[in-house]
C-alpha cells in the first residue's frame, strides 16, 4: 500500500502508478555560453541583440549559466524528487552552421548531462528543437524553407547516434504554432518576420521536419517519438469564429500529425496568404507518421466573440471581425488567465478528437511576481496554480485520457523569451547577478506531490 492510499482523506487524489512527475526547461532558455565550445549562432542571439525586441534588451548569453553548473542543477533537481527532466539539445552547439560538419563539444556536453541525470535517477527526455535554429539556416529562409526540414532530419539523427543508447523518449519540435505564427507572422519572436504567408509555409516544414526526424529517430531505434504542441481551448459565443481560431491554433497542427491532413477550412481560410504549393505528394504521410506520445503545453484557454470592424490579431493571420476576450479570472503575470477545467476539457478533446495516442503534458506552469525574502519564496499562488491544474488533470483520467505524466514549466526561472527576465516561470528561484538558486515553496511542495503521487487536500 503507498503512502496515499494509507492517508487518503476526502479531496485527496492519487495518480495511476507509474505515473511520471517532472520539469522542463530548453537550451536558449537557461543554458548561457552562447560563444563558447565552437556552439554557432541561432535566430534568438540576433533577434535578442536586435533593438526593441526583448523586455530590457536581454539575451540567453549567461542566462542561468546551466552549461556550466548542470551538474548542481541536475543535484539540485534529484534533491527535489524529480523524477524526469524535459531539456532541449541547442542545434547550434552540434551543428553550428546548421548543417555539415559536427561539433563534437555540443555533443559531449548533452552527453554529460544525460549521465548525470541518469546517474542520479532521474529520466531525461529530449526536446530536439525548442526554438534556437542556426542563424546560418535563416539566413537560407530558416522555416519557409524545405532545406531546414531536411537538415532537421540529418540533425535529429546526428543528436540520436550519440545519445540513443540512453535516452528512450525523443520529442522533435516544441510548440511549433509558437516557431511559426510568432516568428514568421507577427514577428514578436525570433526570427521576427512579418508575412503571415511565410507562417504557414514554417507550419509545413516544421512539421515536415517533424515527419522526417521521426523517420530518422524510428530507423535509428529510439524507443519513443513523440511532438510538443502548444494547445488552448477555444470558447466563444460563435461557432465560426471559435472554430475559425482553434483551426489555426490547435488543428492545424493536431490533424496532419494525427490524421495526416490539414483541416479543410484552415486550408480554405488561409488561402488569401498561400496557395499552399509547398505541400507535397507524400508530406502527409511522413507528418502523420504515428508517433508514440503527444506533448500538451497548456497555460491557459482562449474566449472569441465576433466584433464587427476588429483588425486581425497579428498572431492569427486572417482573424479580422474575431476580438479576443478576458474575463475576470485570476492572472499571472503574463495576463493569462487561471482556468484548470480548460485542461480537463482539452484532455478530453484530445482522447475523443484523436484516440490511440498517449497524452504527456510537458508543460504547464505559471510566472508569478515572486520575491525572496530572508532565503524564502512564498509562492503560495503558484502551489494553488499547479495544485488546480493537477486536479484538473486528475479529473481527466478519471474521463478517460490516457495522460502518462506531467513535467511542470519550469524548473528555474530563466529567459523568458519577448519578456527577457522579467517573467519567473520556475520552481526554484534563480538570483541573476550571483547564480544562487533557491527553491520556492513551490518546489517544496511539488516534492512531496511526487513522493505521493498525488495531492492531499
Ligand atoms: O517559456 C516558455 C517555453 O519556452 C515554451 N512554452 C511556454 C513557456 C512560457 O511562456
Amino acid at each position: 500500500m503507498g503512502i496515499s492510499e494509507e492517508t487518503a482523506g476526502k479531496g485527496d487524489i492519487t495518480f495511476p502508478k507509474g505515473f511520471v512527475w517532472g520539469t522542463a526547461t530548453a537550451s536558449y532558455q537557461i543554458e548561457g555560453a552562447a560563444h563558447e565550445d565552437g556552439r554557432g549562432p541561432s535566430i534568438w542571439d540576433t533577434f535578442s541583440r536586435t533593438p526593441g525586441k526583448v523586455v530590457g534588451g536581454h539575451t540567453g548569453d549567461v542566462a542561468c549559466d546551466h552549461y556550466h553548473r548542470y551538474r548542481d542543477d541536475v543535484a539540485m533537481m534529484a534533491d527535489l524528487g524529480m523524477q524526469a527532466y524535459r531539456f532541449s539539445i541547442a542545434w547550434p552547439r552540434i551543428q553550428p552552421d546548421g548543417s555539415g560538419p559536427v561539433n563534437p563539444r555540443g555533443l559531449d556536453f548533452y552527453e554529460r548531462l544525460v549521465d548525470e541525470l541518469r546517474g542520479h535517477g532521474i529520466t531525461p527526455i529530449v526536446t530536439l528543437y525548442h526554438w534556437d535554429l542556426p542563424q546560418a539556416l535563416e539566413d537560407r529562409g530558416g522555416w519557409t524553407s524545405r532545406e531546414t526540414a531536411e537538415r532537421f532530419a540529418e540533425y535529429a539523427a546526428i543528436v540520436h547516434g550519440r545519445l540513443g543508447d540512453r535516452v528512450e523518449t525523443w520529442t522533435t519540435l516544441n510548440e511549433p504554432w509558437c516557431s511559426s505564427f510568432l516568428g514568421y507572422g507577427a514577428g514578436i519572436h525570433a526570427p521576427g518576420r512579418t508575412e503571415p504567408g511565410a507562417a504557414f509555409a514554417a507550419v509545413h516544414h516544421l512539421l515536415l521536419g517533424h515527419g522526417l526526424a521521426t523517420a530518422e529517430l524510428r530507423a535509428a531505434g529510439a524507443k519513443q517519438v513523440g511532438i510538443t504542441l502548444n494547445l488552448a481551448p477555444i470558447s466563444g459565443n460563435d461557432p465560426l469564429a471559435v472554430a475559425h481560431i482553434d483551426g489555426l491554433q490547435n488543428r492545424i497542427f493536431l490533424d496532419p500529425v494525427l490524421r495526416k491532413e490539414y483541416p479543410a477550412d484552415v486550408v480554405e481560410r488561409a488561402r488569401r496568404f498561400t496557395d499552399w504549393s509547398f505541400v507535397r505528394d507524400g508530406d502527409l504521410d511522413l507528418i502523420g507518421a504515428p508517433i508514440d506520445l503527444l506533448g500538451v503545453n497548456y497555460y491557459s484557454p482562449t474566449t472569441v466573440e465576433l466584433r464587427a470592424g476588429q483588425p486581425a490579431n497579428p498572431v492569427h493571420p486572417g482573424s479580422e471581425g474575431i476580438a479576443f476576450v478576458q474575463g475576470d479570472e485570476e492572472r499571472t503575470a503574463m495576463g493569462w488567465s487561471v482556468v484548470p477545467s480548460a485542461l480537463t476539457d482539452l484532455l478530453v478533446r484530445l482522447s475523443r478528437d484523436y484516440p490511440g495516442t498517449p497524452l504527456i503534458i510537458t508543460e504547464n506552469g505559471a510566472a508569478f511576481d515572486d520575491v525572496l525574502v530572508d532565503g524564502r519564496v512564498a509562492d503560495e499562488r503558484r502551489i494553488a496554480f499547479l495544485d488546480g491544474h493537477f486536479r484538473a488533470a486528475h479529473a481527466a483520467i478519471e474521463a478517460g485520457a490516457d495522460l502518462r505524466g506531467y513535467l511542470v514549466w519550469s524548473l528555474m526561472d530563466n529567459f523568458e523569451w519577448a519578456e527577457g527576465y522579467g517573467k519567473r516561470f520556475g520552481l526554484v528561484h534563480v538570483d541573476y547577478a550571483s547564480q544562487n538558486r533557491v527553491p520556492k515553496d513551490s518546489a517544496l511542495w511539488y516534492r512531496e506531490v511526487v513522493r505521493r503521487n498525488g495531492i492531499r487536500s
